[in-house]
């Protein structure tokens, strides 16, 4: 069994956490994967404060064991969703897409344990001073909003930069993946792309398909120009979206129409206007499994992989 400290951190059997995939990671999926014996997350994305509550009473009806909320900061409701989940008293909350430091004392006071995604050493280094439990480094690979540096990269000096515990997210969707980031010294790993073509995941079958037929070099970056870069699947809408941005006929303003809403239109199916966000690790995604199975079958890969590593040492 690979058993780090995150997994009594957070009370789970296998050190996982499910991304918290905005319109994608509701109470279904995060029930499936904390049953599984890792931490599924609802994603608060841009819902409102009532809706949160409701998945979160959904997903206690669903699982017995822990699961968490992840809060994106750039939501205009994530005022009031910090205050649910405190009220809630949800036992994980992580963030992303900003710095939470101003709500991890209203979050520590509930006894939440607070794990914000960073992008970077330095922000680390903030949120373990305003009392964040550990840290979730996200590398460039990921889908969604991401920062600069690789995974490969950012782990390491995230590491050296805190004391608290570090998960490490972005390109990893197998067993190689989780060995690779424990040798760099993070304690668990956050998953997300492989988790979209979980049996429990309630995406179009669009969607899925598009992620299960995806090579390694079939994502792309958007919204640089915009400063807020964001991953997905090339398709004729990001290749169209990503020639726009190098075009100063256009406004940032039409930019930002164009894409708003792109993600939930993916996940409704939408082949021409939808914006199918996914990681570079898509290309190692191959089936459609339960998720339990999948976080089986990615420990069991990891286990064997790391059983074996003496034998590079004469
Ligand atoms: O947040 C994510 N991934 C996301 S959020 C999202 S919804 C969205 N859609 C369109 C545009 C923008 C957002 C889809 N995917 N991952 C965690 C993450 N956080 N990645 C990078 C960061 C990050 C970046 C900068 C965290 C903190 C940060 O600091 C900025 C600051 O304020 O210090």
């Amino acid at each position: 069994m690979v058993k780090t400290r995150l997994c009594e951190l957070l009370g789970i059997e296998y050190p996982i956490i499910q991304g918290g995939m905005a319109w994608i990671a509701d109470a279904r999926l995060a029930a499936a994967v904390s049953n599984g014996g890792g931490l599924g997350l609802i994603a608060a994305m841009n819902a409102d404060a009532e809706w949160v509550r409701n998945e979160i009473r959904k997903a206690r009806e669903l699982t017995d064991r822990p699961f968490g909320v992840n809060i994106m900061l750039l939501s205009p409701n994530a005022e009031a969703v910090a205050k649910v989940v405190a009220e809630e008293r949800v036992k994980v909350v992580t963030t992303g897409a900003g710095n939470p430091a101003k709500y991890i004392r209203l979050w520590k006071e509930a006894g939440i344990t607070v794990l914000p995604v960073v992008a970077s050493a330095g922000l680390a280094k903030l949120v373990e001073r305003a009392g964040a439990d550990g840290v979730i480094a996200e590398g460039c690979e990921a889908g969604g909003h991401i920062g600069e540096l690789t995974t490969m990269t950012l782990i390491p000096q995230v590491c050296d930069a805190v004391n608290i515990p570090v998960v490490a997210a972005g390109g990893i969707a197998d067993g190689r993946g989780i060995a690779a980031a424990l040798m760099l010294g993070a304690c668990g790993v956050q998953v997300g792309t492989r988790f979209l073509v979980a049996d429990e995941c309630g995406i179009h079958e669009n969607y899925k398909a598009r992620v299960l037929k995806a090579k390694d070099i079939d994502t792309i970056v958007t919204g640089k120009r915009l400063g807020h870069p964001v991953r997905s699947l090339k398709s004729p809408f990001s290749r169209q979206l990503f020639s726009m941005e190098y075009d100063p006929n256009y406004s940032n303003e039409e930019l930002e129409r164009i894409a708003s809403g792109s993600l939930k239109r993916a996940v409704e199916g939408d082949e021409k206007q939808g914006c199918f966000m996914a990681g570079q690790s898509a290309g190692l995604v191959k089936k459609a499994q339960p998720a339990a199975e999948i976080i089986k079958e990615m420990f069991g890969e990891a286990e064997k992989i790391l059983g074996s590593a003496g034998q590079w040492i004469k």
